[in-house]
């Protein structure tokens, strides 16, 4: 993965800021590009066009970087947009462990040289309602998992975002038990449209959306795709993730978009004034449900 500074005065300009905001905080200001925060204006390069992007119009980048769900960083959408600018995402590893044979600290930039980015753009549908469509950066769950090379008792891969109160002033509220844990059952997490995303519109994630590494699962409830990941285990029981934790009535383990379970009829997409219909497995049925036959969905929600 290289990155490429497209604008040197937006560049500097962010250097800057990011120089006089960290001195503000009292912070020694960040001494390489690698180690800012994500910053408008770095793009990746070498990004593939994918097959399996929908062809509806993303929402703007404004949309999508004001309006985000990051508990760490406050329960209003507008608070993860402007107190995540301090985070900081690099140096990053990812702990992989259980039921893998190649458990190890892979730091971020060891994973991305072995994959190949590409853009992939999604609908992604939140459980309260809204909807937005998101060009993503990203590859396939799928290929960094061959690499962890699972045991045949992997049944299972839990995600953990990073513990860190003092950089997230939201987990001083205890609206959910830290740090945020998800889950997936392995063909799903193997699926092809289950993608580690690490940009927006060709540019690294900012960090409001999960930076440096976030899951992105289409077809299920926006929680699923944990932000900010540093830990991936395999395992053989089914992980709890926190909102299941939380409110076990309101939220499974699957989490499949489903317009017939609880009150998701509809959905918003932002931007729109009408309302839509929403879509069983957020309109990527074709592709997943065969994962789900014989299951009910009403029970396994
Ligand atoms: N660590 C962490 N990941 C998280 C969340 C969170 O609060 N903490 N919110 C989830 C929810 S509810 C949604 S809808 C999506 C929102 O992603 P976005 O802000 O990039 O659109 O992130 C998910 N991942
Ligand atoms: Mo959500």
């Amino acid at each position: 993965m290289k990155l490429r500074v497209t604008d040197k005065r937006l560049y500097m300009n962010r250097r800057e800021f990011i120089a006089t905001a960290t001195a503000a905080l009292g912070l020694a200001a960040p001494s390489r590009v690698v180690a800012q925060p994500a910053v408008h204006g770095r793009r990746f390069e070498n990004v593939k066009k994918s097959q399996l992007s929908t062809d509806e119009r993303p929402n703007p980048w404004e949309h999508i970087t004001s309006y985000n769900n990051y508990y760490e960083f406050g329960i209003d959408k507008e608070l993860p947009a402007m107190l995540s600018k301090p985070f900081k995402t690099s140096p990053w590893t990812v702990a992989v462990s259980g039921e893998c044979n190649k458990p190890a600290a892979y730091h971020l930039e060891d994973i991305l040289a072995g994959e190949s980015l590409e853009d992939r753009i999604y609908r992604h549908r939140c459980v309260e309602g809204w909807s937005m469509v998101i060009p993503w950066v990203g590859f396939p769950l799928s290929a960094f998992i061959k690499r962890c090379d699972p045991t045949s008792r992997a049944k299972y891969v839990e995600f953990t975002t990073i513990y860190d109160p003092k950089q997230m002033p939201g987990m001083r509220s205890h609206v959910l038990h830290w740090p945020y844990v998800e889950g997936l059952r392995m063909d799903e997490a193997m699926h092809p449209l289950t993608i580690l995303a690490v940009g927006l519109y060709g540019e690294v994630l900012p960090n409001q959306n999960g930076a440096p590494l976030r899951l992105v699962v289409p077809w299920k409830y926006g929680f699923k795709s944990i932000k900010a990941i540093v830990k991936i285990r395999f395992t053989e029981k089914e992980p709890l993730n926190s909102w299941q934790e939380a409110a076990p009535s309101v939220y499974g383990f699957y989490s499949n978009v489903n317009p017939s379970v609880g009150d998701q009829a509809y959905e918003r997409r932002l931007g729109e004034f009408l309302k839509r219909k929403t879509l069983m497995f957020n309109g990527y049925g074709d592709q997943v449900a065969s994962m789900y036959a014989g299951m009910n969905l009403r029970k396994f929600f």
